[in-house]
């Protein structure tokens, strides 16, 4: 599981039943706090990936402010949606940290969306680990260095596999080349009536 110092990488951690239990609180998640498309910070570029949160605190990004944590979502001005339980369950089986998750960022992927290297950086507490859950289609994800230009390898990630980054790898560079739309499990929901994947990441702030 700890497929590299730092770097655990759970396979089906949900099973079949687990994955559309997930699904239907995210299902709900997006009813509340709508999917947004954030946009690059000073370019004002959109992001191919669409966007919501749940928890006290939620990550956005725009051309005037930058990337951020804030309390409410930037369209409706709401709180976002408390954290499923099931997400909770995972942080305290997989993160070994005392402390609960203070955001959960859906990513939501049509077959065309990536993501390019990044590091996550904008959280004050870098002692915690991000543990990400994909549901939906796989996709091609890349794990790089502690630089950009570091040597990277690319796995699949598969609908139910929980990946975490932590200690020494919590700020390695990754990203996501591709989405693999053949390869999806059937899940009903009509957030895949094209394909695509959702990818959850928790989150300390600080
Ligand atoms: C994704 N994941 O899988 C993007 N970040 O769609 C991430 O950016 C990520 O999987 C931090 C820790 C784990 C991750
Ligand atoms: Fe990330």
């Amino acid at each position: 599981m700890e497929i590299e110092p730092g770097v655990h990488l759970c396979r089906s951690y949900l099973d079949e039943a687990a994955q559309i239990a997930l699904l239907r609180e995210i299902e709900a998640v997006i009813a509340r706090a709508p999917l947004f498309t954030p946009t690059m910070p000073r370019s004002g570029k959109p992001f191919s990936v669409r966007m919501t949160n749940c928890g006290p605190l939620g990550w956005v990004s725009d051309k005037a402010g930058g990337y951020r944590y804030q309390p409410l979502h930037p369209q409706t001005r709401e709180p976002w949606p408390p954290i499923p339980p099931p997400l909770l369950e995972a942080w305290s089986a997989l993160a070994a940290y005392p402390l609960p998750p203070q955001a959960c960022l859906v990513n939501f992927y049509d077959p065309a969306a990536r993501m390019g290297l990044h590091q996550d950086r904008d959280e004050a507490d870098l002692c915690a680990p991000i543990l990400s859950i994909s549901l939906g289609a796989d996709c091609r994800f890349r794990l790089g260095g502690s630089r950009r230009g570091d040597p990277s390898r690319a796995f699949a990630l598969a609908s139910g596999d929980a990946l975490t980054l932590g200690g020494g790898a919590r700020l390695r560079f990754h990203g996501v080349d591709r989405i693999l739309p053949e390869i999806a499990p059937r899940l009903a929901s009509p957030l895949f009536a094209d394909g695509g994947r959702i990818n959850l990441t928790l989150r300390r702030v600080g």
